[in-house]
């Protein structure tokens, strides 16, 4: 029996039952195992072996090998594994391009006959940019495919896994789910509500303040942290400031780092009132680099052509009574293809996306300087407080050159509202 996929409705806890026979449809077994299944105490459910985990974990090391340039497609990874050796090694590597089973089983060549596959993601069935790699499967003689996860994508879920096992292959799901999953939070996120995954990452003081009392000079953290900060705009489709850090600050928020991959990211900007300066170095860089202002319906229409001219895509959208709209700017970037946002600040951004509860991860790079009162404070008002006990989960704190980083998964609600 194969149960229904409907994102909207929890997607992640449900999906294939076990079943110890044949499939309705399929005349091979459809399974599930649950790797997770002594955390959650549950009987009866069937673990991955070793072997699976060691697979699978290559599988998911090589869909890495997408990230930040595969969106609005998921990263996947998959390997071909003959007599217990990995014969052929897969990823999907740019939007557009071929998947990641196809990869692994053109490079595998013959030797994918009666192989078994391992993928991070349910193969696809339908046509998109390329054929469904159900049917390249098929045609490779696999016998056996272990995928992490369903794929969200409603014309996938399920009928990837019921295709495979209607064409006789047998098929087990759920190895290192949850992992396969935060792999893929920005396109989860998206297929399930429409939004993108959102990180928010502050540089601040031990007092939680962003800038000292006379307002410059500017931040400094370690070179350690500066790294690790481009590291994560390299991972993500945008980054997302508001217009006083524009002002304040003139950053390019680029990927600098020497071994930077040539791609950026696009650079979002929450103006309302299109304040953006035309000689601030995101609009400079427009032609290069894809910029877009966010601003309110009223806002100046030659000051939208003046930019327009400069290459900045100027978006309008809704206001509330404390500002743009943030979640009407994140349905636009995600349904744009932005999947994985990075907000950078300021005070009014960040507490903005908390109140909004639009915050799925933050990272926050802790500074051995105190600013005191008159510095400015990181937070405005976030509504409910966010602790270990009522929020963050899975925390992670290191050390970074000096800085202390905290780095938590913000438990959200999962409506899409
Ligand atoms: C897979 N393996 O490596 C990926 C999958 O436009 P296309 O042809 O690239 O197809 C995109 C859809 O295919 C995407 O929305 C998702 O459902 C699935 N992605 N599936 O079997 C892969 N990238
Ligand atoms: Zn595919």
């Amino acid at each position: 029996m194969v149960a229904r996929c409907a994102p909207e409705v929890m997607w992640g806890a449900f999906l294939m039952h076990t079943t110890d026979g044949a499939s309705e449809t399929g005349t091979a077994p459809l399974h599930e195992m649950d790797h997770a299944a002594s955390d959650d105490g549950e009987a009866g459910s069937r673990r991955g072996t070793a072997e699976d985990v060691r697979f699978m974990s290559e599988a998911l090391a090589l869909a890495e090998r997408g990230r930040g340039l595969v969106s609005p497609n998921p990263v996947v990874g998959a390997v071909v594994v003959r007599d217990g050796s990995v014969v052929g090694r897969g990823w999907h590597g740019r939007y557009g391009g071929p998947h990641a089973e196809t990869v692994a089983l053109e490079d595998a060549g013959d030797l994918s006959i009666g192989s078994t596959l391992y993928v991070t993601l349910e193969p696809c069935c339908v046509w998109g940019n390329t054929p469904p790699c159900t049917r390249a499967i098929e045609r490779a003689g696999v016998r056996k495919v272990v995928f992490a996860v369903e794929d969200p994508n409603p014309d996938v879920c399920g009928s990837g896994a019921r295709t495979l096992s209607a064409a006789g292959i047998e098929v087990w799901s759920g190895v290192m789910k949850r992992e396969a999953i935060a792999a893929n939070a920005g396109y989860v996120s998206f297929r399930t509500k429409g939004l993108p995954h959102v990180l928010l990452k502050i540089a601040m003081s031990l007092d939680g303040r962003v800038k000292a009392p006379d307002g410059g000079p500017r931040w400094t953290s370690s070179e350690a942290s500066r790294r690790a900060v481009h590291a994560m705009r390299a991972a993500s489709d945008a980054v997302m400031v508001g217009v006083e850090t524009v002002l304040a600050d003139d950053p390019e928020l680029t990927d600098r780092r020497e071994d930077a991959p040539a791609r950026q990211p696009a650079r979002i900007v929450l103006d309302g009132a299109l304040r953006t300066p035309l000689e601030s170095k995101l609009v400079s860089s427009a032609p290069d680099v894809r910029t877009i202002v966010a601003c309110g319906r009223a806002a100046d229409a030659e000051r939208e052509a003046a930019l327009a001219a400069r290459g900045v895509e100027v978006w309008r959208v809704e206001r509330t009574d404390e500002g743009l709209d943030l979640r009407s700017v994140l349905r636009r970037a995600a349904s744009g293809g932005l999947l994985y946002v990075l907000a950078e600040g300021g005070p009014s951004v960040a507490s903005g996306l908390m109140r909004e509860r639009l915050v799925d991860r933050v990272a926050f790079f802790i500074c051995p300087v105190v600013y005191g009162a008159g510095g400015l404070a990181a937070f405005a008002d976030i509504g409910p407080e966010l602790s270990l006990r009522e929020g963050f989960a899975s925390p992670r704190w290191s050390l970074s050159g000096g800085d202390v980083v905290f780095e938590a998964d913000v438990a959200g609600d999962e409506t899409a509202s």
